[in-house]
């Protein structure tokens, strides 16, 4: 296994021709990434989509990471299919990555695939998002948020701004992907955490799938069956931002007429807040890149890796996110 590949060699061959004619060496080698290794790892990663802000920066942090890395990435967008991500897993296995990573779009119906990936000894690390499956041994471990403390920490602030309410408080909810970790867990989270208070109650719930313009249609139909509306949980900010588009139309102001509730804390989802549109967000942090690839190399190296890393995140309310704004990078 010394020896280079042939487009390796080639490589090498023509860097060495280009020194000898003269140009200045400047560190930009193909090898090891500063890691003193002779092969860069091969990374197959399987991205959901491009569905929301929180994606695009989540995309942005793993290229750049596996760039700094030296990590030779193989880079995948499912569309938000399921299928479409078995068959670029699928495919990474015909090529013999080194390591497999995905946000599994969904977290049921992986068990098959992951077998695969296991029999050609292919490591599996999940992240952003995890999978349902019984058999912990099909991937080596999961890095992302607690989805579950999200939604709690959105349906918290709710009970505790309610507290003086007298009548019913009626709730809106545009969930997540249906069947995705995110949706599943805030949904819970949410629930359980409004459970405190028995005036509030959730009147409608229905996926936007977290795109922006989804969230705007439903929150049409929303606010179409339901004349009095009190509050809106949106499980991402994109839904959030779409349904401000729907309230402004339906001549109700947001933030005031409608308190909005949301996660994630992108940056325009953060000027929502700013502008007093949104009233809270609980924060779930995409910059994963750095730590996975830190993962990536550990696995790839045989040393053993915790089963779960979890995320710091916050919360911001609508004078903390003014404060955060200037410097919030995505
Ligand atoms: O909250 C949402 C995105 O899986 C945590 O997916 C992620 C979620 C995020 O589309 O904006």
């Amino acid at each position: 296994m010394r020896s280079f590949p042939t487009s390796r060699r080639a490589v090498a061959v023509l860097a060495a021709a280009l020194l000898v004619g003269g140009v200045t060496a400047c560190g930009n080698s193909d090898t090891g990434g500063g890691s003193g290794g002779d092969k860069k790892i091969v990374l197959g990663f399987s991205q959901v989509g491009a569905e929301s802000g929180w994606r695009t920066a989540n995309t942005t942090s793993i290229k750049e990471s596996a760039a700094a890395a030296g990590i030779d990435l193989k880079f995948d967008d499912a569309q938000q299919k399921q299928e479409n991500q078995i068959k670029a897993i699928r495919n990474f296995i015909q090529q013999k990555v080194d390591v497999i990573a995905f946000s599994p779009v969904v977290e049921s119906g992986w068990d098959t695939v992951l077998k695969e990936a296991k029999d050609a000894k292919i490591p599996v690390i999940l992240t952003d998002r995890a999978v349902d499956s019984a058999d912990k041994s099909l991937y080596k471990t999961f890095l992302g948020s607690d989805f579950v403390k999200e939604g709690k920490a959105a349906g918290d602030w709710l009970v505790e701004n309610t507290k003086d309410a007298t009548g019913q408080v009626n709730i809106v909810q545009l969930e997540g992907t249906t069947g995705s970790a995110p949706a599943n867990d805030r949904t819970k989270g949410f629930a359980e955490a409004i459970a405190a208070n028995p005036k509030l109650k959730i009147i409608a719930s229905q996926s936007g799938d977290f795109k922006r313009a989804d969230g705007k249609q439903v929150m049409e139909q929303f606010l179409k069956a339901n004349p009095k509306i009190d509050v809106l949980f949106a499980q991402n900010d994109d839904m959030g931002l779409g349904a401000i588009e729907a309230i402004t139309a339906a001549g109700k102001v947001p933030g005031k007429d409608i308190k909005i509730i949301t996660v994630d804390a992108v940056k325009d989802g953060m000027q929502a807040l700013a502008d007093g549109k949104f009233n809270f967000i609980a924060e779930c942090n995409p910059l994963l890149g750095p730590q996975l690839m830190e993962l990536v190399k550990k696995v790839k190296a045989g040393e053993t890796v915790p089963e779960r890393i979890e995320t710091k995140e916050t919360t911001f309310t609508q004078d903390t996110a003014k404060a955060a704004l200037p410097d919030r990078k995505y």
